[in-house]
């Protein structure tokens, strides 16, 4: 049996061998050993393709169509070997040449196709969805800068395009192209495909629409651009800046051409296979991710209607059957409300339908809360998909507890039965496999590959949490990983850190609600501690990635703050040796699967009840980094599993939180008033020190509405969050304690792969066989 092993191995590695002399000699004339790096990356992609092109699709009478305004994919050559099951033998041939796997890696530029937490579900889900071999696609937009690029100019974010795309790269160009007509506006789209292969298992596509007549030389300076010619700027940007009527319309324009292509494709595969559109949710099952795809249901009723001999009663019954709908946020500013009068100058056709859809709910419920068109003539679109979809679900436990209870509870009360849970999940190929190779291997020797299928597997890691051994290696391997960490960012941040320091890491979008300014108000009572003559036990290392939306001013502000704490702490001569803050540029997956596995601690502090999940904390737990967090999102499934010995809880819970808002009792400045902590800490914003290397507007404005407004409760926690992270780093000193965490948190991670979280989307969303 291992002999014939041996000989497989050997048979397919001088397969691979071959394949990649030959497109060597194809594509450049040259052997692969005289090659250059970023030629052998090109022969490793159109070998990759090759073999996708040779597994088989996953298929089945139902289909799984995620409609998504983001997939956050990440790079894919090393994520598609693993998932092929060819790194290794690729990793031994390129070294026969001389190449080294890792290096080439590199060059890969990331798809620059989302923006954070909801794009990268959606590329994890893209991966399980291939994986447990469900016949499934994504479909989504082709953005040709995507989200913009960060760079930091005078310690401020600034923007520029993110020009992704190549000549050669993952994209594959298809002859299926549709006609999307604005009224009587009309573009021609085309669509690409990217593969996605499951990992030993079948592929599926991610379909990504585009329009021919894009116009990139329309971007002139950073991302400015002429918003109102559609013809030409459709798919340049994701989220372009919506802060005035033009950039609204623009989301309106490209929302509407995602889901017309949409529309038109899962028609078109109908069609083809000859299935009954009577009984379209028998053969297809649209999740509407989040509410950018929402007018999907209008635009299907409107075809069904217009097109297919379909009374609008008909209509809307199968539709309704076909779609449901993700909610990941009770943020308010994130719920899409569009004027009924944009509509009306993008999507006129679509305008009589939402009417109808909304009459009807009207008729029926008197609620103002529940209603479509509200009375200012806005449309709601959460709404018409919760009316008009057959499932609602939120993203975790407490998130989902939160729309039944208060944000969606008129409409609980209305459809119980739609209402369910599905806590988000990450892959773990990309996440440990990927990522953490190491950390993976020894995983691998201790309780062997069956985790790798079924992640639960990862609880047999708890009968080593005694092994000296393992958890030397485990220390080792985390060691190993910092040290990785500090040579990248030396080389990219140009900041020097300490491997041997505690690695606090915050990385997500930056939002107030996140509350990276809380961690900064605790970095300057460090540093201010310090200064005093407190040193901590051991250095400390405060790593923060994060973009702010363009037009969210308070959040450039907070980047700014970071970017001025970096500045003063590295370079005092007094503090450097006992703290660093580092934040880096362009934070994105590449940068992620870097700074994960060289974590210790996970900081999670967002206001309780704010963040619907988040998975950057499932993430870091996996890798072996303890999180310090509020009660909020997925972390109170992750203090579930782990218990009380294992994570550090801070900070008022979510009934108390969403009870200051309801009493609007909260006062920011008392708390700052009170303590004399939190007031030192504030006031150090504005202090002639800060403003020394910072900008006096922007640190003021920040000032100004930490104590004026505070909308997301900054001050309430912060007392209680120093004291936790000061006790979370005297536990660090307990190395026996903090490893025996690290196993505990790694072994308890099985419950947040996302294999199970689309399971369970398909055990109680989507029934496919
Ligand atoms: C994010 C949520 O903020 C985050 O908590 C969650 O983990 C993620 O979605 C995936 O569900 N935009 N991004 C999100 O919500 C919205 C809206």
């Amino acid at each position: 049996m291992r002999q014939e092993e041996t000989i497989r191995r050997e048979i397919l590695e001088q397969r691979i061998d071959r394949e990649l002399e030959a497109l060597s000699e194809k594509l450049f004339g040259k052997k692969l050993e005289d090659a250059s790096d970023e030629q052998v990356y090109v022969a490793l992609l159109y070998l990759v393709k090759g073999l996708e092109e040779a597994t088989v699709p996953n298929d089945g009478d139902k289909k799984i169509y995620y409609i998504s305004a983001e997939f956050l994919i990440g790079k894919l050559l090393s994520n598609n070997l693993i998932n092929l099951g060819i790194y290794e033998k690729v990793e031994s041939v390129l070294k026969s040449k001389g190449k080294e796997l890792s290096r080439i890696e590199e060059i890969e530029p990331e798809p620059s196709l989302g923006n954070g937490g909801l794009g990268r579900l959606a590329a994890c889900f893209m991966d399980s969805i291939a994986t447990l071999g469900l016949p499934g696609e994504g479909i989504g937009l082709n953005y040709h800068f995507g989200l913009f690029k960060q760079v930091f100019k005078d310690r401020l974010q600034t923007t520029e395009k993110n020009d992704w795309i190549e000549k050669d790269s993952w994209l594959n160009k298809t002859d299926v192209s549709f006609d999307v007509f604005f009224g009587d506006r009309k573009v021609t789209s085309r669509l690409y495909d990217i593969d996605v292969v499951g990992y030993n298992n079948g592929v599926n596509k991610l379909r990504l629409f585009d329009i021919e007549s894009v116009d990139e030389s329309i971007v002139k300076e950073g991302i400015t651009f002429d918003k109102e010619a559609i013809e030409k700027n459709l798919t340049l940007f994701l989220y372009p800046d919506d802060s005035d009527e033009a950039g609204n319309l623009l989301r309106i324009y490209q929302q509407y051409f995602m889901v017309s292509n949409a529309a038109q494709l899962i028609l078109m595969e109908m069609k083809e296979k000859q299935y009954d559109l009577r009984k379209m949710y028998d053969y297809a099952v649209i999740q509407i991710n989040d509410t950018h795809p929402s007018m999907i249901i209008p635009e299907l009723i409107r075809i069904l209607v217009n097109d297919k001999a379909f009374t609008m009663d008909e209509a809307i019954e199968v539709v309704s059957k076909t779609c449901a709908y993700t909610n990941h946020t009770i943020l308010a500013e994130a719920l899409e409300k569009w004027p009924l009068s944009y509509l009306e100058k993008v999507v006129p056709q679509l305008v009589p339908i939402i009417k109808e859809l909304s009459a009807r709910v009207a008729a029926k419920y008197s609620d103002p809360k529940v209603q479509i068109i509200d009375d200012q003539n806005r449309v709601h679109m959460a709404h018409m998909d919760i009316h008009y979809g057959f499932s609602v679900n939120g993203v975790a436990a407490i998130h989902t507890e939160i729309l039944k209870d208060t944000e969606l509870h008129a409409f609980y009360e209305i459809y119980p039965e739609k209402f369910n849970n599905k806590t988000n999940g990450i892959t773990f190929r990309r996440w440990l496999l990927s990522c953490n190779r190491e950390l993976a291997a020894l995983i691998t020797e201790k309780i062997g590959t069956g985790y790798q299928k079924d992640a639960m597997e990862l609880e047999k890691l708890l009968a080593f949490k005694d092994d000296e051994e393992f958890l030397n290696d485990l220390v080792k391997i985390k060691r190993e990983k910092k040290e990785a960490l500090v040579a990248h960012i030396k080389e990219h941040e140009g900041e020097e850190l300490n491997p041997d320091s505690i690695f606090d890491i915050q990385i997500k979008r930056l939002h107030e609600y996140k509350r990276q300014q809380m961690n900064a108000l605790y970095i300057i009572h460090k540093y201010l501690e310090i200064k005093g003559g407190k040193k901590p036990a051991r250095p400390l290392t405060f790593i923060f990635g994060a973009k702010a939306a363009p037009a969210y001013v308070i959040a450039r502000d907070i980047i700014h703050l970071l970017l001025v704490l970096q500045q003063i702490i590295n370079n005092d001569p007094d503090v450097k040796d006992y703290m660093k803050v580092v934040m880096v540029e362009n934070y994105n997956v590449s940068y992620a699967e870097k700074l994960i596995p060289a974590c210790d601690i996970s900081e999670q502090i967002s206001l309780a009840s704010k963040e619907a999940s988040g998975t950057g904390n499932m993430k870091m737990m996996l890798n072996g980094a303890v999180t310090l967090g509020t009660a909020d999102g997925a972390n109170v499934e992750i203090h579930d599993l782990v218990g009380d010995d294992n994570i550090y809880i801070f900070g008022e819970n979510s009934e108390q939180v969403i009870d200051h808002y309801a009493k609007a009792d909260y006062v920011s400045r008392s708390f700052y008033e009170k303590s004399p902590v939190i007031k030192a800490a504030v006031d150090f914003i504005v202090s002639d020190q800060a403003l020394a290397v910072g900008h006096k507007e922007n640190l003021e404005r920040l000032y100004n509405e930490l104590l004026n407004k505070d909308w997301f409760m900054t001050l309430l926690d912060l007392e209680d969050y120093i004291a936790t992270k000061d006790r979370m780093f005297a536990d660090y000193e307990d190395q026996e304690k903090w490893k025996r965490m690290m196993v505990v948190n790694i072994a308890k991670a099985g419950f947040f792969s996302s294999d199970r979280t689309i399971a369970e989307y398909n055990r109680d969303i989507w029934k496919l066989k």
